[in-house]
């Protein structure tokens, strides 16, 4: 099973779950800062406050990614370590560290892929609103001009937001991520503002020269629990229409505006219901729709739904009533998702489909088991089977004809997995919170070979 000859190979990583050294170098806080340190929010009341030390370890963990021949590393720039209190001059000495990381990766010939936000707003726009304000959208605007002046002349590939849904509705519907809001209104308006942000930074950056622009999304096939384990099933009128209206939400809501420049109509009757469409200025969509080359997809697990006639929305899904969220008959990750690996390629057949003119990347894949070292080596069978499932699914999706042009698994190291804190291991190099040392897992060294091999 042999990829095509250009495929890129890599891993990702996030900046507040591996780089520690939240005071350092001026850098302001974020909202993950308030919110991890604020009790219940997390798991064992873990923060970032360490993580994975990566900011002082980034040079041996560029040479951990050369060792496993990693050909890209995606990570993110904290917002907080450029602009402190989110706007105004950039922090020259935030912006020397993504320095020295792009020089030593490209010293590595590995390249580099930003994601300008994942997450870590800083706190002083969550005091104005965060992403509810839809000043935040320029602010992002300007501080993404900011980072592209500094790396531009070493980074060809850019991606605006990571997960726009998870920002959105965990932060502001269902409050299990920062910044903690529980309000379905200002959950659908800060996903509207977070498209907003995307379309302004992707304009600047387009005329800034960017080469290759991208927006990383969280998607996922809607699926009734028949058709988990049968992709032939035909679900009835009310299923069917159930899963197309969770579909718009998890993915139309944003991939619609951003490739055809207007909502689905699930989404704004979600809006009107939630606070009204008031948000939605004119010319924002155009704005929104500006060209981009690629769409990141990162892909865990199917989303589960049936029609369930009387059920409230849930708080994480505005415009959800009358759904029911479902568990799958499937074998499930330490993190309880269940392991339906074509669950990817279905995805992909489908949104190739249904967004023509743009090409596709994995941009996070991977799963969370309870590893343990034995005599110094990660035997994580059960990691291994699941990442390869996972290729042969996205070599199905090559082979369906849809253009796919990489994988990224999540993630190069073990590190801060949000509400659960430390206690999730998503890594294929194991890391020691306490000693800092690193093991590459069996995985890593399996996926060394598929890379090496260019598939299974
Ligand atoms: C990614 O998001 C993140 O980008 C990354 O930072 C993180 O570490 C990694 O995955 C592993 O979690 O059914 O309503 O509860 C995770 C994507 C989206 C997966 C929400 C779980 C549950 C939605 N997640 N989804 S719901």
């Amino acid at each position: 099973m042999i990829f095509p000859e250009d495929f890129v190979w890599g891993a990702a990583t996030a900046s507040y779950q591996i780089e520690g050294a939240v005071k350092e170098d001026g850098r302001g806080q974020s909202i993950w800062d308030t919110f991890s340190h604020s009790p219940g929010n997390v798991a064992n009341g873990d923060t970032g406050d360490m993580a994975c030390d990566h900011y002082h370890r980034y040079a041996d963990d560029v040479e951990l990614m050369r060792e496993l021949r990693l050909a890209a590393y995606r990570f993110s720039v904290a917002w907080p370590r450029i602009q402190p209190d989110g706007s105004g001059p950039a922090n020259p000495r935030g912006l020397a560290f993504y320095d020295r990381l792009v020089d030593r990766l490209l010293a590595a010939e590995i390249s580099p892929y930003v994601t300008l936000y994942h997450w870590d707003l800083p706190q002083a726009l969550q005091e104005r609103g965060g992403w509810t304000d839809r000043d935040t959208a320029h602010r992002f605007a300007e501080y993404a001009a900011a980072v592209y002046d500094r790396l531009g002349d070493r980074v060809r590939h850019w991606a605006t937001l990571n997960e726009p849904w998870v920002s959105a509705f965990l932060g502001y519907g269902n409050g299990v991520h920062a910044p903690g809001r529980r309000d379905p209104g200002e959950a659908m308006r800060a996903a509207h503002h977070l498209l907003l942000g995307h379309g302004l930074a992707a304009a600047r950056l387009r005329e800034l020269g960017a080469p290759h622009l991208m927006l990383v999304v969280n998607s996922a096939p809607v699926l009734t629990p028949a058709q988990v384990n049968d992709p032939s099933a035909t679900p009835g009128e009310a299923d069917a229409a159930a899963t197309e209206r969770v579909h718009a939400l998890l993915t139309g809501q944003f991939l619609d505006p951003v490739i055809h420049g207007r909502y689905p109509e699930q989404v704004l009757e979600a809006a009107r219901r939630n606070g009204g469409t008031g948000h939605i200025h004119d010319g924002d969509l155009e704005i929104i729709a500006t060209p981009i080359d690629q769409i990141g997809i990162n892909y865990y697990n199917p989303c589960v739904v049936e029609a369930s006639p009387g059920q409230p929305a849930d708080a994480a899904w505005p415009g959800s009533e009358d759904v029911g969220f479902r568990g799958a008959d499937a074998p499930t990750t330490a993190m309880g998702w269940p392991i339906v690996p074509d669950g990817l390629s279905r995805l992909l057949v489908r949104l190739s489909g249904d967004y023509p003119g743009v090409s596709f990347m994995v941009t996070e894949n991977g799963a969370a088991f309870d590893d343990v070292v034995e005599n110094g080596r990660v035997h994580d069978t059960d990691r291994v089977s699941y990442l390869e499932g996972h290729l042969r699914e996205a070599h199905r999706a090559v082979e369906a004809g849809v253009d796919l042009r990489g994988y990224l698994v999540w993630s190069l190291l073990d590190n801060f997995e949000w509400a659960e804190g430390y206690s999730r291991r998503f890594g294929i190099v194991h890391v020691d919170y306490a000693t800092q040392v690193r093991v590459p897992k069996d995985s890593a060294l399996w996926f060394r070979d598929v890379i090496v091999r260019n598939g299974l």
